[in-house]
């Protein structure tokens, strides 16, 4: 049997194409012929401007075509996209808000992990390596009421660096957990702290990093989506002080309001209080 550290970008790629494939199954809507040609106009434009602008030869139209063409059979369009490009997507969607700041949601999101109490351990394995963390908060509105029943959904990497779902050798949830906070909408959950992220080096977003000459890594971070009724769904990141990346994540997805503020509790674990408003619908 194969570990997680035999992970091949095609195999996570193609994973994550297929959850994404099995999120528009159920609720994928029909974008208006006037906005496809806006914006498909605009881009195809956007395009046109960088050929001119950097003179591209055909033989740099063909290494491109033939990138365009290994993105898709390495499945990697859920990688590239929300790398490079959701960033200014979630931007332009939340700008409105008052409450907590949000984050891209990125390729691994899996719906309906294991529910758990508002106090609870989310699954890993017996020997799960990793630096404990415990984690308090509490889920408000922005009129500073508390939401009780509200939903944190929690998944990130293990302390390799990998996703369960998306690398072999890890149980199903692996560090994936639904909780749902108690009548003051507090929460306490434990896990263990993730490692940084490195994109596959062996697939086509790994053939563009290593022809641009940039790095491949995301700083080591929290995935959450955080919902209540008649509130707008959060979807954040949670960042660790000190990590190198979170200067120059690739995924450009690090916001200072994103920061933790861990503390050591003198065991070899840490703890660290980080609630969240939700704006009102
Ligand atoms: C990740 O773990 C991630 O969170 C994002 C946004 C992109 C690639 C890998
Ligand atoms: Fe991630």
């Amino acid at each position: 049997t194969r570990t997680e550290f035999e992970a091949k970008a095609a195999e996570s790629g193609a994973g994550a194409t297929e959850a994404f494939r099995r999120k528009q199954r159920s609720g994928g809507a029909a974008v208006p012929a006037e906005r496809v040609s806006a914006m498909a106009r605009d881009a195809l434009e956007a395009i046109h401007d960088v050929i001119r602008k950097h003179e591209m030869t055909y033989e740099e139209y063909d290494a491109l075509k033939a990138w365009l063409i290994q993105v898709g059979e390495d499945g990697e369009w859920p990688l590239f996209l929300d790398v490079w490009v959701e960033h200014v997507v979630e931007d332009v969607n939340t700008s409105h808000r008052s409450g907590s700041k949000g984050s891209i949601e990125g390729p691994y999101y899996v719906p309906d992990a294991p529910a758990l109490p508002h106090d609870g351990t989310i699954p890993m394995r017996e020997d799960e390596p990793g630096t404990p963390l415990t984690w308090n908060g509490q889920v408000t509105s922005t009129d500073g009421s508390a939401l009780g029943g509200a939903t944190v959904e929690l998944w990130h990497a293990d302390s390799n660096g990998f996703y369960s779902q998306y690398a072999p050798g890890l149980p199903e949830w692996n560090l994936r957990g639904t909780f749902v906070t108690d009548e003051q909408g507090r929460f306490a959950i434990r896990t263990v702290q993730p490692a940084p992220y490195q994109i596959p080096t062996d697939g086509a977003c790994g053939t563009l990093i290593a022809a641009a000459d940039w790095h491949a890594w995301r700083p080591a971070h929290l995935h959450v989506k955080v919902s209540a009724p008649g509130h707008e769904l959060l979807t954040a990141q949670l960042y660790f002080p000190g990590d190198p990346h979170n200067e120059d994540d690739i995924a450009s997805a690090v916001k200072p309001e994103l920061v933790l503020d861990p503390q050591d509790a003198g065991d070899g674990s840490v703890t660290v209080d980080y609630g969240f408003v939700l704006d009102p619908v």
